[in-house]
């Protein structure tokens, strides 16, 4: 008799699947039909995911046998190949955007992709600016940061060099799982050694002439906290394009245009080719900050594809 066993997903590798069983490290085979079953969703099997394995004795060997239903997944569209969906991990309670302020630049359009994602997948997000040793306290305190607070999503700056502003960062995801994702370079997994000092995650060089990241870390990893759940820290992306969105949850995220709309003549008004825009207009006034309106017109009409801009 087969004896089943369901662990935790915390790396996949080339088509093995790593988890633990009684604090051991084991690999798991998956059946090559249902890594190929379906080929539009790139991801049959996530990080994050439980999964029900069996002891084959013959090979000696864990196999895959079954996925539990996924609570809830952070999906997005590969910006080269848009029919493809990749889910980056599953079954999370909080999305970490993790961005720097300085080397690399903040990614305005990148941290609205994520957010209009979380709330599609009613992930609770939060923003990380990173590398706070590199601006000043006048930088910080002219960022666009107005409708983020209005929507109370938590935001962080951290220095994970200086470990400084960790500490209600800690606070409120202990005992959850946190999703750290962003581009390359920004220091997802120097807060990760930070926060779980044991470990030592593999941590990138910037190089000099470029601020640019340089993708250390390959694959996406499930982490154990002592304080309690789990970080996922994931590679860098170089773009996020929007999984399964509509033009109704892109207007739904922009809540700070809503006391605008009545001045649209339309009303399923874009607000970008028409006259007689409320929204338009409060933006030519300074009623709205101008990132977020040009971030809405981006990702508006580009939203599979979107590729970070590279310093
Ligand atoms: N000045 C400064 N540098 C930092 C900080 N955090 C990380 N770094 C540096 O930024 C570089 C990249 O850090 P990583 O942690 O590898 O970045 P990452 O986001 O994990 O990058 P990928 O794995 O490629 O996605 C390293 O040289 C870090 O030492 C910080 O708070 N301040
Ligand atoms: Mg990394
Ligand atoms: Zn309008």
């Amino acid at each position: 008799m087969k004896e089943k066993k369901r662990v935790i997903v915390t790396e996949i590798h080339r088509g093995e699947i790593i988890s633990y069983l009684e604090n051991r490290r084991i690999k798991i085979k998956i059946p090559g039909s249902i890594l190929f079953k379906d080929k539009v969703e790139r991801s049959p099997v996530a990080v994050g995911d439980l999964i029900n394995i069996y002891f084959d004795s013959k090979s000696k060997s864990y196999i895959f046998e079954s996925r539990e239903e996924r609570r809830n997944q952070i999906s997005r569209r590969d910006p080269f190949l848009t029919h493809i969906s990749q889910v980056i991990a599953s079954n999370i309670d909080f999305l970490g955007i993790v961005t720097s302020l300085k080397n690399p630049d903040i990614q305005w359009e990148l941290i609205d992709r994520y957010l209009i994602t979380a709330e599609k997948y009613e992930i609770p997000p939060i923003i990380i600016f990173n590398k706070s040793d590199l601006v000043d306290e006048d930088f910080i305190e002219s960022l666009p940061l107005k409708s983020y607070r209005d929507m109370s999503v938590p935001i962080f700056f951290t220095s994970a060099i200086n470990n400084i502003g960790f500490d209600d960062l800690k606070e409120l995801i202990k005992n959850s799982t946190t999703l750290f994702s962003g581009t390359s370079g920004v220091g997802k997994s120097t807060i990760v050694n930070l926060m779980e000092p044991d470990l030592q995650q593999k941590v990138g060089e910037i190089s000099e002439k470029g601020a640019r990241g340089t993708h250390t870390t390959r694959s996406t990893r499930l982490i154990p906290l002592k304080i309690g759940g789990y970080i996922i820290d994931s590679p860098g992306i170089y773009g996020f394009g929007l999984d399964s969105i509509t033009d109704i949850d892109i207007k739904k995220h922009y809540e700070e245009f809503y006391p605008f709309l009545d001045g649209c003549k339309y009303p399923n008004c874009s607000h970008t080719h028409e006259n007689h825009c409320g929204v338009k207009e409060a933006f030519s006034q300074g009623k709205i900050e101008a990132i977020r309106f040009e971030n809405y017109v981006n990702i508006l009409t580009n939203p599979t594809k979107f590729i970070h801009e590279e310093e």
